[in-house]
């Protein structure tokens, strides 16, 4: 409608750039995965997607995952990057042996702590995962 264009003032300060920008960050994480897509090994398995915003590669080496926050219980390979503007996927089912990409702690349905660590071990994303019915995906809003 013509009057919402007269909402927003050209002059408006541009919003400060959250923290959250400047890294990679936690963008969907499924906690109740029933059919909506199975791993290298076809079971339907939990992840969670990292998500790089920025435009520039950010280089993962060392950089963790966890669903302790006195612990890191999942560092990204070697070599792992993301491109910018890229996610990766990470499967959080309890199940390192099936792959780099397969965290050693699962994600509770009924809605647990997730944090992303850099390779300082310092956590630079975290979020409270609520209670998840079958196959829903928790994506934050940025
Ligand atoms: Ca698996
Ligand atoms: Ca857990």
């Amino acid at each position: 409608m013509f009057f919402c264009a007269c909402t927003k003032s050209p002059h408006s300060p541009e919003p400060e750039a959250p923290e959250i920008w400047q890294t990679a960050v936690i963008s969907q994480i499924v906690s109740n995965n029933a059919s909506l897509r199975t791993d290298e090994f076809d079971e339907f398995d939990d992840y969670i997607i990292i998500w790089n915003p920025q435009d520039t590669i950010i280089d993962l080496v060392g950089w963790g995952l966890s669903d302790r926050i006195d612990s890191v219980r999942y560092i990204f390979p070697g070599m792992s990057s993301i491109q910018p503007d890229s996610t990766i996927l990470i499967w959080c089912d309890g199940q390192p042996e099936q792959g780099a990409n397969h965290a050693g702690f699962g994600i509770s349905a009924d809605g647990e702590w997730i944090g992303l660590t850099d390779s300082e071990g310092s956590f630079v994303d975290s979020l409270t995962l609520p209670s998840l019915p079958p196959d829903s995906i928790f994506r934050r809003n940025f």
